[in-house]
């Protein structure tokens, strides 16, 4: 008996975008093209590194969180966030990337992480306004990732959202007690909306029309929104929760367009969005500090971990 005809890399592709067109999940053991593994691979890397630099601007209160219940939510929250950054690495490796590799390269500062995370927490209300507006755009972007056509990118989605949402909520709460105490917390509420607001609409990326990505991650189904349209979706879905919060959202044009069903909205300053992927964002140098010396520092628990594993191999260590 003749042995099957190797299928052509042709046939192969072929079968990779019927996978797609029949909405299936491309799992990793698949042929996929290696622009489509690039392409994962730079967002899922992305992402994850969000999530673990992603625990520095909350992280930072922690010691001065005002109760002990608001110090254990929050300590909840930092914590799930690492659990987020692992998961994601996790699916990254099942495309053939290297964990180490992924954070040698944010720390040499050649991988990004969202912009988001280089701006600084400088009151309590932050913590709110991080998971209301933060966590809330998070899950604007990610609930449709659960649809994702890679396999392991949209499970590991699903449990994240999950946790998104109740972060989202936990800030909200938080604000809401804001809102029903002094002046001064009102006020420390408003004060931390106004920063955060515009940088919260840049996390959805630069406008589609300067969207190098978009076109080619639709195509294949890695994002199934584009940029504007999940910051259209953020800003119908924040201003009523704004309006119920008693927050004044600071853009002067932001008005209901009944034409369109839908929030008018100012422009973003893409001028300070360039500068932050380029590393001159307010805190930028001290986020990747942080997480060089705590790569550094944690060396020995790296060796350890190796050690041990090799001995249970019965594996000689050296
Ligand atoms: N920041 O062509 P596009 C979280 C880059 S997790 C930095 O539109 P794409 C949870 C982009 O990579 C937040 N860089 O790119 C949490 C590309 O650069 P490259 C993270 C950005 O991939 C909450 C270039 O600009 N979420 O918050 C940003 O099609 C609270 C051109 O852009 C994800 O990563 C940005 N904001 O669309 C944790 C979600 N935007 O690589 C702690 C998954 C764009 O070509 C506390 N990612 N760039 O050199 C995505 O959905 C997409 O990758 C986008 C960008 C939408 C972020």
């Amino acid at each position: 008996m003749s042995a099957a005809p190797a299928c052509s890399e042709t046939d192969l592709e072929h079968e990779f975008d019927a996978t797609i067109a029949r909405e299936q999940r491309i799992e990793p053991r698949d042929w996929m093209p290696e622009g489509y593994r690039a392409t994962l691979i730079r967002q899922i890397a992305q992402h994850a590194h969000s999530e673990i630099i992603g625990m520095q601007p909350e992280g930072n209160w922690l010691t001065r969180a005002p109760s002990l219940r608001r110090k254990a939510i929050l300590m909840a929250k930092v914590q799930d966030e690492a659990g987020h950054g692992l998961y994601l690495y996790s699916a990254a490796e099942t495309l053939g990337a290297d964990r180490a590799e992924l954070t040698r390269r944010l720390i040499a500062g050649t991988q990004k992480y969202s912009s988001i995370f280089n701006y600084p927490t400088l009151t309590y209300a932050d913590v709110g306004v991080i998971g209301w507006l933060v966590d809330g755009a998070a899950i604007c972007n990610q609930v449709p990732l659960c649809r994702s056509s890679f396999g392991p990118y949209a499970r590991a989605m699903i449990r994240i959202c999950k946790e998104e949402s109740f972060h989202q909520r936990q800030g909200y709460e938080l604000l809401m007690t804001m809102m029903r105490g002094t002046d001064e917390q009102r006020a420390m509420v408003q004060e931390s909306v106004d920063r955060w607001w515009w940088p919260s609409l840049m996390m959805f990326g630069p406008p589609d029309a300067d969207s190098p990505n978009t076109a080619r991650s639709m195509a294949w189904r890695v994002k199934r929104n584009t940029n504007d349209e999940l910051r259209q979706r953020f800003v119908d879905m924040t201003v009523p929760q704004a309006q119920a919060l008693g927050v004044t959202l600071p853009d002067p044009d932001l008005a209901w367009n009944a034409e369109r069903e839908a929030y008018d909205f100012g422009v973003p300053d893409w001028a300070e969005f360039g500068a932050v992927l380029k590393g001159n964002g307010p805190c930028n140098v001290e986020r990747i500090t942080n997480r060089r010396t705590a790569h550094e520092e944690g060396a020995w628990v790296r060796e350890a971990a190796v050690a041990f594993a090799a001995r249970e191999r019965k594996e000689p260590t050296q």
